[in-house]
């Protein structure tokens, strides 16, 4: 397994729209195995493939507190959003240190492909529901600051090129 590179915003890689996956092989297991890692070592609870620069319709997530049930998403598409919908806190590993409010259903059912090329449909509440929402976003190139005010996402663009510059 392998660690990948995170993209990090205002990267215009992060906004390409993410093709089907028409191969389920070794070589998308083995980018599943590596995602999931990645994912892992971030502290994170989803990740898209976009955001490791794989511009294919691919999410793995795990929200559970043991960390120990990881879930594939491959192809995924969102049959059915709940009405009601809540206003919570999210964050991005692509955005580091920046958490802001974004209002989502509170349920989603979704169809999708494991790695092994079997469909089913799960539903998911809670922080699930959210992160499939926002990793779903990801493979449309969006990403979650642009559901924020021109002048909060203006001032995250200057921080996190600042940040990248003091890196470099
Ligand atoms: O896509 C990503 O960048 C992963 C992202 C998923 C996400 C978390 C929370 C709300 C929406 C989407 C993260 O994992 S952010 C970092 C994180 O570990 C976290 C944040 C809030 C709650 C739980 C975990
Ligand atoms: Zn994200």
């Amino acid at each position: 397994m392998a660690l990948l590179n995170i993209l990090c915003y205002p990267d215009s890689r992060l906004h390409k729209v993410a093709t089907p996956v028409t191969t389920f092989d070794e070589k998308l297991r083995k980018l599943v195995a590596d995602m999931l890692e990645t994912m892992y070592e971030a502290q994170g609870v989803g990740l898209a493939a976009t955001q490791v620069d794989v511009h294919q319709r691919l999410v793995v997530l795990d929200t559970s507190e043991e960390r120990n049930q990881a879930t594939v998403l491959v192809n995924p598409e969102i049959t059915w959003y709940s009405e009601e919908r809540v206003k919570g806190e999210e964050g991005c590993l692509s955005v580091p240190g920046i958490y802001d409010g974004v209002e989502r259903a509170v349920a989603v059912k979704v169809k999708a492909a494991d790695e092994h090329g079997q469909v089913r449909e799960l539903e998911a509440e809670g922080l699930m529901a959210v992160c499939v929402q926002h990793e779903m976003d990801h493979l449309m190139g969006k990403v979650f600051v642009e559901y924020l005010s021109p002048l909060k996402r203006n001032r995250i663009k200057t921080k996190m090129l600042k940040a990248q510059k003091e890196d470099a």
